[in-house]
Parts: C-alpha cells; sequence; structure tokens
C-alpha cells in the first residue's frame, strides 16, 4: 500500500480531482506516508451524482430485484476472495491489528451485500379493497421504490464495515450511491469500487468522491440538488450541520452518531465474562467504536475487585504493531485525534480523577514512535458532572463508578444527551428484562456487547442518531412507499 494513490471512482473509472488537487494520507503507525489522495470539490462531486442520477434512470433501472441480490452477492464473493487486499488497506489506513480487521472489519463488508440482498427479497405489500361511492370496486396496493441518489458519507473507525452497511441496502433497493469516505480512510471504499466493476455492476451505480467534510467534497455531496437522501455515520456535531444542509430540499436523513455509552454491572453477574466483556466494549479498537464504553457503573460490593481485575486486563493489553499477533491495541487514528483524547486525558486529572492505569503515551520502538500511540487507561472518583464522564472521547479510556441500587443506575445510565448502546451484566433474568426497557438507547446488551445480528433495527435515542437500520428496518430509509389505487 506504500505510496498508493486514491482517486475517486465515478462512472467505473478512477479519475484525479478535476482541480488536480490531492492530499496526503499518513500512517497512524509511524506518521509514514500512505499515499497521496485526489481531493474531491464541486465539479468531481457534481460529476459523481450526474453518473449516479444516469445510472438511476438508465441501466440500473433495468435490473429486477433477482438481477440486482445476485450481484450482490457476487460482491460479497469478490470480498472474500481479495480478503487479504480488503485486510491490508483496511489495516494501512486505520493501522489496527490484523487481528480485529480480519475478524470485524472484512468479514462484516462481506455479510453486509449478502444479508441486505436476502432482506429485500422478503419484504411483504400491503393490499387493500375498497368500494367506490358509485359501488365500483378498486383496488390499492402499495409499491417500494427507490429513493433516488443517496449520498453515504462516512467515518474512519470501522470504514468498510460502516460503508458498506448502507452500500449494500441501497443498491439493493435499487438506489444509486455516492460515497463520500473519510479523509482518513480512503483505502477500502476504492477498493470496492473494482469490485463492483469487476462483478458487472454498472457504470454510475456505486460512486466515490474523496475528500473533507465543510468546504469540501462532503458539504458539496449534502447540498447537491440531485441527491435524494442522506445516509450519515459519524460526529453528532457534523449531523447538525448536515441536517441544515438537508433540510433545503425537504430531503429524508439516516444518522448514526455520537455515544456516551454506559456500561453496569451488577454484583450477581459472572464476574470473568463481565470483565473481559467491559474491557472489550472499552478497548476494542483502541476505544473507537461509537457503541463503546466510557462509563462504567459497578454494584458496590464488587466495584474495588471489579476495578482490579479490569486495570490489569487493561494492562495485559499489547500495543503494537498490527502484524505481531500478540498485539491486541493499534494507534488511535492520528496525531490530530491523540491530542483530542489526551486533553481529555489531562482533563480527568484536573477534575480530581484517579488515574487507576495508563493516563499517557506508551513508550514504542524507534520504529514506531511517531505513530498516534496511546495507553488505555481507566479512572475512578470523577463526578458525574465532569466533561469526562459526559463527553464522547474516542480513545480506549472509561470511567468506573459505584452504584447501590437499579433505580439509581438507572438514573445516572439515562442522564446523558447521548442514546445509542448500553451493555448490562448480571444472571438475574427478571432484572433483565427489566433493564432492557428502562435504559433509554437504541440498543441494549445483555450479557454480551457488539454482538450483532444484522436483521436487527440499529439506531440510536436521543442524540444518538435518527432512524433505525438492519435487515428490513432499512427498507424504511432506502425505499419510498407509494400506494396505487385501480378502480375498476
Ligand atoms: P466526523 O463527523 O468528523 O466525520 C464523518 C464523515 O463526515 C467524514 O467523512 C467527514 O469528512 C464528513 N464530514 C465532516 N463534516 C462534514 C460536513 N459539514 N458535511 C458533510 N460531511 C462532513 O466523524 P469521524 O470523526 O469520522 O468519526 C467518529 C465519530 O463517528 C464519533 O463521534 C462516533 O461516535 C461516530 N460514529 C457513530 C456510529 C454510529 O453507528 N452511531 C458509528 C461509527 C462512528
Ligand atoms: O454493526 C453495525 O452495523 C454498526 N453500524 C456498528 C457501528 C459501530 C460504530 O462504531
Amino acid at each position: 500500500m506504500n505510496n498508493a494513490t486514491f482517486r475517486h471512482f465515478i462512472n467505473n473509472e478512477f479519475v484525479p480531482s478535476a482541480s488536480g488537487r490531492q492530499f496526503d494520507k499518513r500512517s497512524p503507525l509511524d506518521g509514514s506516508l500512505l499515499g497521496t489522495v485526489a481531493e474531491g470539490g464541486e465539479e468531481d462531486v457534481r460529476a459523481a451524482v450526474q453518473a449516479a442520477r444516469a445510472a438511476l434512470d438508465g441501466p440500473w433501472k433495468g435490473f429486477s430485484l433477482a438481477q440486482r441480490t445476485e450481484l450482490l452477492y457476487a460482491v460479497a464473493n469478490e470480498i472474500d476472495r481479495r480478503f487479504d487486499e480488503f485486510l491490508d488497506a483496511e489495516v494501512a489506513d486505520t493501522g489496527k491489528p490484523r487481528s480485529v480487521a480480519s475478524h470485524v472489519d472484512i468479514p462484516r463488508g462481506a455479510a453486509n451485500f449478502r444479508v441486505f440482498a436476502d432482506a429485500v427479497k422478503n419484504v411483504p405489500t400491503e393490499f387493500f379493497e375498497m368500494t367506490t361511492p358509485e359501488g365500483r370496486k378498486a383496488y390499492n396496493y402499495s409499491v417500494r421504490v427507490p429513493r433516488g441518489v443517496v449520498a453515504v458519507i462516512c467515518p474512519w473507525n470501522l470504514p468498510l464495515l460502516l460503508m458498506t452497511w448502507k452500500v449494500a441496502p441501497a443498491l439493493a433497493c435499487g438506489n444509486t450511491v455516492v460515497v463520500k469516505p473519510s479523509e482518513e480512510t480512503p483505502g477500502t471504499a476504492t477498493l470496492l469500487g473494482e469490485v463492483m466493476h469487476k462483478v458487472g455492476i454498472p457504470a454510475g451505480v456505486y460512486n466515490v468522491v474523496h475528500g473533507f467534510g465543510a468546504g469540501s467534497a462532503g458539504e458539496y455531496l449534502t447540498t447537491h440538488p440531485d441527491v435524494s437522501a442522506i445516509t450519515f455515520t459519524g460526529e453528532t456535531v457534523t449531523g447538525v450541520a448536515i441536517m441544515k444542509t438537508a433540510a433545503q430540499g425537504i430531503r429524508p436523513v439516516s444518522f448514526e452518531l455520537g455515544g456516551k455509552n454506559p456500561g453496569i454491572v451488577f454484583a450477581d453477574c459472572d464476574f470473568d465474562a463481565a470483565v473481559a466483556g467491559i474491557a472489550r466494549a472499552a478497548f476494542l479498537n483502541t476505544g473507537q467504536i461509537c457503541l463503546g464504553t466510557e462509563r462504567v457503573y459497578v454494584e458496590r460490593p464488587i466495584f474495588e475487585r471489579f476495578v482490579a481485575a479490569l486495570k490489569q486486563k487493561a494492562e495485559s493489553m499489547r500495543t503494537g504493531h498490527p502484524s505481531d499477533k500478540s498485539t491486541a491495541m493499534g494507534p488511535l487514528i492520528s496525531l490530530q485525534h491523540r491530542e483530542k483524547v489526551l486533553r481529555y486525558y489531562r482533563r480527568a486529572v484536573e477534575d480530581g480523577a484517579t488515574v487507576v492505569c495508563g493516563g499517557g503515551v506508551p513508550v514504542m520502538p524507534e520504529g514506531l514512535a511517531g505513530g498516534a500511540w496511546i495507553q488505555p487507561t481507566i479512572w475512578t472518583g470523577l463526578p458525574e458532572s465532569s466533561a469526562v464522564v459526559r463527553e464522547e472521547i474516542f480513545g480506549p479510556c472509561c470511567h468506573v463508578r459505584p452504584f447501590d441500587d437499579e433505580a439509581e443506575v438507572i438514573r445516572l445510565a439515562n442522564d446523558t444527551p447521548y442514546g445509542l448502546a448500553t451493555t448490562i451484566w448480571t444472571r438475574d433474568i427478571a432484572r433483565s428484562f427489566r433493564m432492557g426497557t428502562s435504559i433509554n438507547a437504541g440498543i441494549v446488551w445483555i450479557n454480551s456487547w457488539f454482538l450483532r445480528d444484522l436483521r436487527t433495527p440499529f439506531g440510536g435515542s436521543k442524540q444518538s442518531g435518527i432512524g433505525r437500520e438492519g435487515g428490513v428496518h432499512s427498507l424504511e430509509f432506502y425505499t419510498e412507499l407509494r400506494n396505487v389505487c385501480v378502480a375498476t
């Protein structure tokens, strides 16, 4: 992947920016140059949307549902066949351990295409018979039609997984897409262009424009009048900006946004499973998972023991090169993001935290010293009002606090502007059911975390998002219902 050039993918061709502008992509491992990326401007976005619109009204329209789903299966098979190339690209862009990308990111890229190919085949149709005032029969039936050109705007933490989670249902439903990958992770979206071309997806159905957000490709895409719908995954504050632009033209949005997710551990839990589950939720992907846990509440009788065990887990996680089999944690995505996370590490100390472990930057071997490395960190003793407990950090860290009863922990867990996910650990079945409906979040995991059945609704409450995607729920966003009334 060294010195690769990432170009836009428009109309099944790799093209440079019309302006000739490009930017550098650097490795999070050591800051070395990975390649240059075409920087999309207004003209590139216009070309991509035009290609998508032409495909929508042209060749793609002629594909039957069966033909579309067959193609989606072919995309999945091709991702499987080129698994190692996708793995290399994802690992190069993000620095994440190969063991993580090969179990989480790349298999989900393929699975997303299969799941949505299946989901669209099983959509029931409404049918109502009525009588006209003159006594004739009339029949109403509803059809689902594609929205049109869908803008897909993606973050950098799980690039292929999150992009295909949107592209697959969009194409399954007969839309065309223009993808704006994160400026930090151009690799797998570009590679997917080759796959689309190879399996015979018509030109213009899948397009990629690289670039930045405000004042760049992202903004030009969300403001383009020929974009019919916008699906976005990223920070809540970016969601606010996009929602304003989507308002012009009354375009529907699907938003998967930030979180400050609570983890709740009751004294009756399977202790070892809970420690392992919370460690995974706090530190997997170097804490850069929107569903991750940065607030942990532990029932008082096991609090001290739990904190000690979690500390042991954090300290046993090796930070290192992605190819090293013993590596459990990679770097953060960039030095800029590390600076943001370190600001919270310093703030925790200012706000009176006890630093149980970590709190800074690890000493790395010489070749890796320039990377965005960071220590997994655990705090106790912070007030709930601290920014460290209230704001999304998106790093490998958590604050752990004791609680005394169910009512108290429900209040603490829900005291947040976010509502994405929760992980709860208990052996009490009745309590699991009670907690499942008491926590105000889109996803509640009991004795598990990030356990995904792709047919289930996924999304956030409050400021964590708008809408639900997954299985047939995705069809609500990627299609529009049209009622046809036939009078006899
Ligand atoms: P981000 O919001 O900074 O960027 C996401 C994408 O939006 C990028 O492609 C970026 O270039 C683009 N963008 C930025 N400003 C834009 C604008 N004004 N108009 C159009 N596009 C714009 O997010 P990030 O830093 O890439 O990702 C981390 C964030 O994503 C975290 O907050 C995390 O919680 C969230 N996230 C949420 C979910 C979820 O499912 N809820 C999943 C993954 C990540
Ligand atoms: O598993 C998924 O489908 C999904 N959207 C995960 C989001 C993870 C956030 O970082």
